[in-house]
């Protein structure tokens, strides 16, 4: 037995599946978890002592690899001073303050623990804002596990084909109106028929939860400009794309306007950390300038502060890493699908930036409906075949591949030998 092995027999005694978050338990691709002891650069090493590159990046976070020098020196220095007060301090708004200059949509800022804590706090300040209660998500988008966001949702609950989620109120989730992704008719015939009761529309950018799959060029200015015809609020999800996609996220590289964005994994250098802001009279609502109540103790930590300013910085200061990480994930994902086809499978794939998905089907992949069509149990036996060889990748179908400034041109090369090796060798 592994040592591996025998530390998650001993966790499903006391922790749930054994894990913290569902998907990491890996059985959606037939498999046991590996228990990590540690990551370096572009690696993380198993407690049996084996070694992996990293494709998963801490689920995004670690965009320049594991350990880094600059967010580790940081975090030696905070917390020699100590690890939470519950009070203001420095850091905060020195952090806040470099997300709006990189965000100028994001006027005021309020740093919480999670994606899912900002996903549920933009929605309830967009309800309590507009006065409106409805919101509209698209199917297989996820932003987090807030009650009015886990309808039709992507990511674990995609991954595990969990259809409705018991515990959550039918009276809560039938104010989430879903759309499919890419169908701004659909979206135009929502707001026909609710324009008046809704209150936001919530998207991520570029869908990462789902497998990656790009907006078509008119669906976000769609969404913008119904949104505003309508009175509503446009929020975009950037807990993925946000320094990812570019040091100014999605917003930047599409145009984009929101009026709340939800920032996560990045801007805390992998300690748990996020942010939601936007514009100024919106964000005013929240206590203690107006009613809107929303609170947490750890809210703005020094030592997640510390992190993410550390990590933040480097990446203004370095921009070179988003052509570094944009032509490895390009090499990949190109070599992959080339790979796939050449050993007979059905394949398509999207890419853009650091962020790409093959899907064991034909394709296009566009939308929800589409990327349900990939044979799971062939990425499973792709995922096993790599994880022998050596490569982490996400344990499901419906996350994204990142790639890392960590991993270098050989790197890459290594994964698509391994690929192909591993393609040769599954059944059909
Ligand atoms: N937030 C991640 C989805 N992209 C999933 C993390 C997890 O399930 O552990």
């Amino acid at each position: 037995m592994s040592k591996s092995e025998k530390l998650f027999a001993e966790a499903t005694q006391i922790i749930p599946g054994g894990v913290n978050s569902p998907v990491r338990a890996c059985r959606s691709v037939g498999s046991d978890p590996i228990f990590v002891d540690h990551g370096r650069g572009a690696r993380i090493f198993d407690v049996d002592g084996k070694s992996y590159l990293d494709f998963v990046s801490s689920w995004g976070p670690l965009i320049c690899g594991h350990a880094t020098p600059w967010v580790t020196h940081a975090l030696e220095e905070a917390i020699k001073k100590g690890t939470s007060f519950g009070a203001p301090t420095e850091g905060e708004t020195k952090l806040a303050g470099l997300i709006n200059e990189n965000y100028p949509s994001m006027e005021m800022v309020r740093l919480v623990n999670s994606g899912t804590e900002a996903g549920m706090s933009v929605i309830r300040l967009a309800r309590g804002f507009t006065g409106r209660d409805k919101i509209v998500k698209f199917q297989g988008c996820y932003h987090g596990h807030a009650d009015s966001l886990l309808v039709s949702a992507g990511s674990g609950v995609a991954t595990l084909g969990i259809p409705g989620c018991p515990g959550i109120p039918a009276a809560l989730a039938e104010l989430t109106l879903t759309v499919p992704y890419n169908d701004v008719n659909a979206l135009t015939e929502t707001f026909a028929k609710h324009g008046k009761d809704i209150a936001a529309v919530i998207v991520e950018p570029v869908a990462g939860n789902m497998g990656v799959v790009l907006p078509e060029p008119d669906f976000l200015p769609a969404i913008e400009k119904l949104t505003r015809e309508h009175g509503a609020l446009f929020i975009c999800d950037e807990v993925i794309t946000g320094f990812r996609l570019t040091v100014g996220g999605a917003q930047k590289h599409f145009g984009l306007k929101p009026d709340l964005t939800m920032l996560g994994k990045i801007i805390g250098g992998g300690l748990p950390l996020a942010a939601f802001g936007g514009r100024r009279e919106v964000m005013e609502s929240l206590a203690p300038v107006g009613g809107v109540y929303q609170a947490g103790t750890l809210s703005g930590n020094p030592l997640a502060v510390a992190a993410g300013i550390a990590a933040v910085e480097y990446l203004m200061r370095e921009t070179s890493v988003y052509g570094r990480i944009r032509q490895s994930s390009l090499r990949w994902s190109s070599g992959l699908l080339e790979a796939a086809k050449s050993h007979g499978f059905n394949v398509c794939g999207n890419q853009i930036g650091s962020m790409s998905t093959m899907f064991f089907t034909e394709g296009p992949v566009r939308d929800y409906e589409s990327a349900l069509k990939s044979d799971t149990g062939l990425y499973g036996q792709f995922w096993r075949g790599m994880l022998e060889r050596g490569f982490w990748l996400a344990p499901s179908q419906f996350e994204a591949t990142f790639t890392s400034a960590g991993m270098i041109p050989d790197d890459i090369e290594a994964a698509l030998d391994a690929a192909n090796e591993t393609l040769k060798a599954m059944k059909k």
